[in-house]
């Protein structure tokens, strides 16, 4: 992609955060006005319980921001990927969008060279308990089983799921819930791009690792809140001929 390519991820969206959604759609805005293209890369929304949901029966928070990605769409190549917890968006909802669903790993070309992408959750392999679980919800027939259900009771299983996830998150480590290293090498060694992009871990920062004897960065991007407290979390990294450069969020009006 030549230009300047904006990218975030993990906004988490849902029902109950009109604060972040503010702040997110004031960046779409932006977006259209400023990049050449946009990639959400993940965890978009808190939840996802299948794309017939958002085109069916779309709550007003949902209906608003999809009608904005519409709009942004228009403008500009918008890329939306799958995270960890929207997992289940799908081709059908981009097309509908008119924007593109990106591949779970991706080695994109910018202006600033070959940049591996992905939205990270399959780099924290010591998270034995959500790799478990990953592989089980990422499996067609039960992705195929799941979508067969009845709207009401997919809603009801997904409540359920995230309830358990909180309870049992309490207990586990930092160390745990980053990514292990010699993951982040294997992805690194299967391409050629000396510089990765991705979310999921919450923990904004570049970081640096020599693998194969070439220095590598990992720039990993924010999370979004707006919603709790007095936090306004949020942020975005833009990418173009003179490198990649982190930007923030407005500060809670
Ligand atoms: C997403 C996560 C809940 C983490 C369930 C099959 C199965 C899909 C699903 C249900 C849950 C997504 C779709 C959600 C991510 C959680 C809790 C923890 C760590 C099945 C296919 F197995 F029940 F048949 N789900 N929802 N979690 O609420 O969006 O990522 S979800
Ligand atoms: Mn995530």
């Amino acid at each position: 992609i030549a230009g300047t390519v904006w990218i975030a991820s993990d906004i988490h969206l849902g029902p109950n955060t009109p604060a972040t959604a503010k702040a997110f759609h004031a960046f779409l805005d932006q977006a259209c006005a400023q990049a050449d293209a946009l990639i959400l890369c993940g965890d978009i929304f808190d939840a996802w319980i299948g794309d017939d949901f958002a085109l069916t029966s779309p709550p007003p928070w949902l209906a608003d921001t999809l009608a904005r990605f519409q709009r942004v769409a228009e403008k500009i190549p918008l890329w939306l990927g799958r995270g960890n917890r929207d997992f289940l968006l799908s081709k059908t909802l981009t097309t509908h969008l008119g924007a593109q669903l990106l591949p779970d790993q991706v080695c994109l070309g910018t202006d600033a060279g070959e940049i591996l992408l992905s939205h990270g959750d399959e780099y924290c392999v010591d998270d034995r308990n959500y790799q478990r679980f990953r592989r089980i919800v990422r499996c067609p027939a039960v992705q195929w089983l799941f979508l067969s259900l009845s709207l009401p009771l997919r809603e009801r299983i997904a409540n359920l799921a995230r309830q358990r996830s909180k309870a049992s998150n309490r207990y586990k480590s930092a160390s745990i819930m980053d990514v292990t290293p010699s993951a982040i090498e294997q992805a690194f060694s299967s391409c050629d791009a000396v510089v990765m992009v991705h979310g999921h871990t919450h923990r904004p920062q570049v970081h640096h690792q020599n693998v194969g004897g070439r220095a590598r960065s990992r720039y990993v991007l924010p999370d979004w809140d707006y919603d709790h407290g007095d936090t306004h979390r949020g942020g975005w990294l833009a990418i173009d001929a003179t490198g990649l450069h982190f930007l923030p969020t407005q500060p809670k009006p």
